[in-house]
């Protein structure tokens, strides 16, 4: 059962408990990693803001000019009356867009895992459209939590999912994932931006900033630990490596240890040695056919692609079968 909170919030707490186990699970590993999604705190949700209006990042900005351009006919196709589901909302700026252009959509469900964040944009989101129902989750989007319904009748149910943050999953769990918005949205479809493969330079550039603001994200971790499970990393013993692998159709974000160092955490020890690496994010990159591959596989068909001129990225809508 969720908490019901003043503000409507249905919270499944997603974070209670789980961080530490994690952690823990993860680094005791052979292989060290850690979850990307616990980048995401309040800290880390406005360093990836950050991130999203740096040069080098294409991805936030190509996505919104495609969505842009485009917004007559995603209109068109999502339809009077929607219910918009939007996975991982983040702080909803995105989801603006289509809230101004959407014919009376039945209500807005935005579910994320940060949960000051989520009620903050709420609260905005409520002021700048007061005819709107908001039903804000807090969950961790992958699980199984039991979507709110709004008073007004729904025309269709749509999920949306922009930013790429598909590319975090590996392909079963991606397929897994995609297969449960189908589950949700049955009869509906889903509203997705897919990051797409190009020259690994550019690549490389968008997950390397010069400023090395993506360094402080990725190490925002280390912090977390620090602050929340009574860890002693220290921040420049530590670095941030991202690189895209090929033969994976991946980048992949490490923090290498730079020397043979024991860290603790609360009463336990891990050990690294030097060049040893937590893998803390992957960012899978597709073809259009590669991904229109995924969809069918999860339960949908691909009824419309759009992508910039320069083929960076594209954002689909996929329709339930
Ligand atoms: C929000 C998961 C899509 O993978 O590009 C940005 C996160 N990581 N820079 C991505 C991220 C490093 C981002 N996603």
């Amino acid at each position: 059962m969720p908490r019901q909170s003043p503000l409507g919030l249905y919270d499944f707490e997603p974070q209670r408990k789980t961080f530490r186990d994690e952690v823990l699970q993860g680094l005791q590993d052979a292989r060290k990693e850690l979850p990307s999604k616990y980048f995401y705190d309040d800290v880390g949700s406005q360093l990836f803001e950050q991130i999203c209006e740096m040069d080098e990042y294409y991805l936030t900005r190509t996505e919104l000019s495609i969505m842009q351009e485009q917004m007559q006919e995603i209109v068109a196709l999502l339809g009077p009356h929607c219910l918009l589901i939007e996975y991982g909302s983040g702080n909803s700026t995105k989801i603006r867009m289509l809230l101004d252009a959407l014919q009376e959509p039945a209500g807005y469900v935005p579910i994320d895992i940060a949960k000051d964040q989520l009620l903050r944009s709420v609260a905005a989101l409520s002021l700048a459209y007061p005819e709107l129902e908001v039903l804000p989750v807090c969950a961790d989007y992958t699980s199984n939590f039991k979507l709110p319904l709004p008073r007004k009748p729904v025309g269709q149910k749509v999920a949306y999912f922009p930013g790429s943050t598909i590319g975090n999953f590996d392909r079963e769990p991606a397929k897994r994932f995609l297969q449960q918005i189908a589950r949700v949205c049955k009869g509906g479809g889903l509203l997705i931006g897919v990051d797409l493969k190009k020259d690994f330079n550019i690549l490389h550039r968008a997950y390397n900033d010069s400023q090395g603001v993506t360094a402080q994200f990725n190490k925002h971790l280390l912090v977390r630990m620090n602050q929340e499970l009574d860890a002693d990393f220290q921040l420049n013993q530590f670095g941030h490596y991202a690189f895209y692998n090929p033969g994976q159709s991946r980048i992949e974000m490490h923090l290498v240890s730079l020397k043979n160092q024991t860290v603790r955490i609360g009463d336990i020890d891990i050990s690294f040695k030097l060049g040893e690496s937590i893998w803390t994010e992957s960012s899978y990159k597709y073809t259009l056919e590669e991904f229109a591959q995924l969809a069918r596989s999860a339960g949908f068909t691909v009824e419309r692609v759009w992508t910039d001129a320069r083929q960076l990225f594209s954002v689909q809508y996929l329709k339930v079968v």
